[in-house]
Order: structure tokens, then C-alpha cells, then sequence
């Protein structure tokens, strides 16, 4: 642990320092112009967010510390015999801003495993709910009741001096990332296996770990738990489940609580919960159209069906992307080397020839290109994983990656309380008119 936590130390403070002085030569600096409608829109596109950890391009879609989806399948460190990238690798990257060496990731595989222990009451109060609670609320519980293991929370009521909330929410964002896959195992196997759980083996990496106790012990799951874990990391700061995460924290609450509040975003259905959703559409449309492989022209009619009924098509569109997204690409490739006679894999790819041009068509969707959860989903059939309720808590084991490296480095650069100023639309309407000077006090 003490050389990551050294090696952080070290790249944060430099950068700290760079920051710094930036700011003093550019600080007054434009970056850009806020038009009246961005406010009412969602802030699309206006620049308010600094995170260090990964950069989207609208075209080209994610990198990581400069490095694409394929980049880090090919420059990443792999689990002896498998293809696909070590999560704890990309964790190194995103936090150190540098590749690792094969020692890097086993070192974090190997605290990631000593941190790994869950007491007893998070299983407890995952147990006091109803079975029929959606993964979702089980896993934000079961994060805010590991709350009571909190570095953070206990030096700062302790007196903690601001030099260190660094280091106590590095601690907390280790241990957190080391018990989630336990946690969310846990709700698995009580909801869908009658409660028939498995114990960690101590010799996997942190993603095969997770497989082994979602009790997956095909090596193709394996693979694709790691490429998975990989590529549903980060998607730079702005997106709802970093954003929340981000913000919270910017109070000082501590990396539990910051994480559960990014997990209560997750859970929309325009970000995380779009996977369940694309799958649970796809099931719907083979059962209203008896067939296990619709043809075009039958996706094409039902697509427009669900547009016609003012539904999303889940899976499509993005707010920053305009191209098809690499995560989605990613998706495609693994599905073509592990399974490419799949029918629900061969599904997935029929709607992507399908449901581009329609949207397209409508004139006002930005992007009609598919996301990275209109493919996840099938992938996991695939392997037998059809809970399909259970998805977006895959999605947060593996966003815990990004948001907390994120939230190490907003502690070591001394971010701020986050605070935008709002208006009222009465307000508006006086500055309209000239009436109202005070805007952007
Ligand atoms: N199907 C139907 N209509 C869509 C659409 C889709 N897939 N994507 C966008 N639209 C509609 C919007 O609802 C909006 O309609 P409105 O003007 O009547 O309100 C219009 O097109 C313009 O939207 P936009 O500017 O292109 O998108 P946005 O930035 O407002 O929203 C997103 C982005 C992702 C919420 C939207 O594309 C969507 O709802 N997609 C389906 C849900 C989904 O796949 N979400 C997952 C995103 C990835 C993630 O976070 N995990």
C-alpha cells in the first residue's frame, strides 16, 4: 500500500503545484460562453469540471489518461492466460496518470485482497430487506452501512488537519473498492440463488474474484468480468454518477457516502439503469414477435412502435458522444470472438444496423448511435446471467474505479465546496428586460 500511496502523494502534489501556478499566469483566462438555454438544458457542453482521470472525445469517445479502449487491451497488464485488461491496472493508470507494470497490478490485486473483509452487519442490513428490492437499493445500503468503517469520517470528527484528507479518503476509497465486489456478490446470490453464497478465492485477480462469486467459473466470463470492469470505469467528470459522486464529496463527506450518492445516480434510467432496460426491451420484442432472431424490418417496426408509444430506445444516444461508442465496439469484438453465433448477440448487432437511421431520420436525437449499455447485456446471457434487474450494479463495481480515483485527487489538489450559482425564471425574465443587474453574482 505505502508505495501507491507514496507514488500518488508524489504526482498529486506535483500537479498541485502546476495548478497553481496556472492559475496565477491564466486565471482570468475565458473559457468559454454560457448561452441562455445551456442553464435550462441540462449544462450541456459548458465547461465547469476539472477531473483528471479520463477525457472524452466526442468523436473518437473515451481515454484514459490519453490512452483508448484499445490502447489499454493492448498496453494493460492481463491475468495469466487471458486477453482482456486488469481492472487494478486501469485503477494505477487513472490514479498515477502512468501505465503499470505487471508488479503495479499485482500489487493492488493483492491489498485489493487484504482490504477485502466485510463485516457482518452490511450482510445483516442487506438481509433486513425485502427479497424483492431492486439491486440497486440493496447495493447503495449496503455502502452506506460499510459507512461505519470509515477512515475519513473518524479523523475528521478525530480533528483531522486538511493536509490529510488526501489520505484518508485514499484509505477509504482502497477499502471501499476492495469489499464491493463481496457486497454485490452477496445480493446476487441472495436474491437470484437462494442465498447460497460463495466464498472469495484468495489466488484471483479482482474482476475473476467477482465472477467466482457471482459463481461464473467459465474462464469466458471471466474475461469478460475484466473487460467489463475495464471499460465501465470513468467517462470524465460530468456524466451523473462522477458528477454526484464529485459533489458530495466536495462537502467532506466521506468516500462511502460520496459513492452511494453517485450510485443513486447510476440508477436512472438515462445513465446506468439503460442496461437492464435495453435487454428487458430486446426479451419484450422477441416475446411480442415469437422469434428468436427478428429480422430488420421486424426491429425496424417495433422500434418505431416504441417511439411512436414516447419511450427512449434504450441503449442509443449520448449527451457528449456523436459516434458509435468505443465501449460499445469493445463489446462487439469480445461477442465476436466468444460467441459470434449467439442469436441474442446477433440481435444486438441487427438493432445497431436498424436503429441508427430511424433516429437519424427523426431529426432532433444528436446522437442516434449506440451507447455502451445496448450491448453489455447480451453478453451476460450469453455466460447464463440473465437477472437482468442485477446489471447496473455491475456497472457500479466497476465505476467505484473511476469516481474514487477521482475523489483521491479532488482531496489532494484541495478542491472547493461545489457551489454554482441558480437563477429563477422570474429573474431571468427581469434581466430580459434589463431590469436585473445581479446575474452571476
Ligand atoms: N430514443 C428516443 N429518443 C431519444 C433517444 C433515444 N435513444 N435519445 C435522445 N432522444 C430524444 C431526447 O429524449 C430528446 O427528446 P425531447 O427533445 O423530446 O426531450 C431529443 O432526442 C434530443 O436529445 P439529445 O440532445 O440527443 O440527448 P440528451 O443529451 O438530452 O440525452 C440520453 C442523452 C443518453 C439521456 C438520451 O440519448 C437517451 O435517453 N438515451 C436512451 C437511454 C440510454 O441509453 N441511456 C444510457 C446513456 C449512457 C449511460 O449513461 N450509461
Amino acid at each position: 500500500m505505502g508505495i501507491l500511496k507514496d507514488r500518488f502523494k508524489g504526482k498529486a502534489d506535483q500537479t498541485a503545484a502546476e495548478i497553481k501556478d496556472i492559475l496565477k499566469e491564466h486565471g482570468n483566462k475565458k473559457i468559454g460562453e454560457v448561452i441562455l438555454s445551456q442553464i435550462y438544458q441540462g449544462m450541456r457542453g459548458m465547461t465547469g469540471l476539472v477531473t483528471e482521470t479520463s477525457l472524452l472525445d466526442p468523436q473518437e469517445g473515451i481515454r484514459f489518461r490519453g490512452y483508448s479502449i484499445p490502447d489499454l487491451q493492448q498496453k494493460l497488464p492481463k491475468a495469466k492466460g487471458g486477453d482482456e485488461p486488469l481492472p487494478e491496472g486501469l485503477f494505477y493508470l487513472m490514479l498515477i496518470g502512468e501505465l503499470p507494470s505487471e508488479e503495479d497490478a499485482s500489487h493492488i490485486t493483492s491489498v485489493w485482497q487484504r482490504r477485502s473483509h466485510v463485516p457482518n452487519h452490511v450482510f445483516a442490513a442487506i438481509e433486513a430487506l425485502p427479497i424483492g428490492t431492486h439491486p440497486m437499493t440493496q447495493f447503495v445500503i449496503a455502502v452506506m452501512a460499510l459507512q461505519t468503517e470509515s477512515q475519513f469520517a473518524k479523523r475528521y470528527a478525530a480533528g483531522m488537519n486538511k493536509k490529510d484528507y488526501w489520505d484518508a479518503a485514499f484509505d477509504d476509497s482502497m477499502d471501499l473498492i476492495a469489499r464491493l465486489p463481496r457486497v454485490a456478490a452477496y445480493i446476487y446470490r441472495r436474491k437470484y440463488k437462494f442465498g447460497d453464497h460463495i466464498q472469495p478465492n484468495g489466488l484471483l485477480d479482482w474482476a475473476g474474484n467477482f465472477a467466482h462469486m457471482l459463481g461464473y467459473e467459465d474462464d469466458g466470463f471471466k474475461e469478460l468480468m475484466r473487460l467489463y470492469m475495464t471499460i465501465h470505469a470513468d467517462h470524465e467528470g460530468g456524466n451523473v454518477s462522477a458528477h454526484a459522486t464529485h459533489l458530495v464529496g466536495s462537502a467532506l463527506s466521506d468516500p462511502y457516502q460520496s459513492f452511494a450518492a453517485g450510485m443513486n445516480g447510476l440508477s436512472g434510467p438515462l445513465h446506468g439503469l439503460a442496461n437492464q432496460e435495453v435487454i428487458k426491451w430486446i426479451f419484450e420484442m422477441r416475446e411480442e414477435l415469437g422469434v428468436e432472431l427478428p429480422s430488420t424490418e421486424q426491429i425496424a417496426a417495433y422500434v418505431k412502435k416504441t417511439l411512436s408509444e414516447g419511450k427512449v430506445v434504450p441503449g442509443y444516444g449520448h449527451a457528449v458522444l456523436r459516434k458509435t461508442d468505443p465501449r460499445f465496439s469493445a463489446q462487439m469484438e469480445f461477442g465476436k470472438k466468444h460467441m459470434p453465433g449467439d442469436p441474442l448477440v446477433n440481435t444486438v448487432w441487427r438493432i445497431y444496423e436498424t436503429v441508427p437511421p430511424i433516429l437519424q431520420s427523426m431529426g432532433k436525437i444528436k446522437n442516434p448511435w449506440p451507447n455502451v449499455d445496448a450491448h453489455s447485456g447480451a453478453l451476460l446471457v450469453h455466460y447464463g446471467m440473465v437477472e437482468y434487474d442485477f446489471y447496473t450494479v455491475l456497472f457500479g463495481v466497476s465505476r467505484s474505479l473511476g469516481v474514487l480515483a477521482s475523489l483521491c485527487w479532488d482531496r489532494a489538489l484541495g478542491m472547493p465546496i461545489e457551489r454554482p450559482k441558480s437563477v429563477t425564471t422570474e429573474q431571468v425574465k427581469k434581466w430580459l428586460k434589463g431590469q436585473d443587474e445581479i446575474w452571476g453574482e
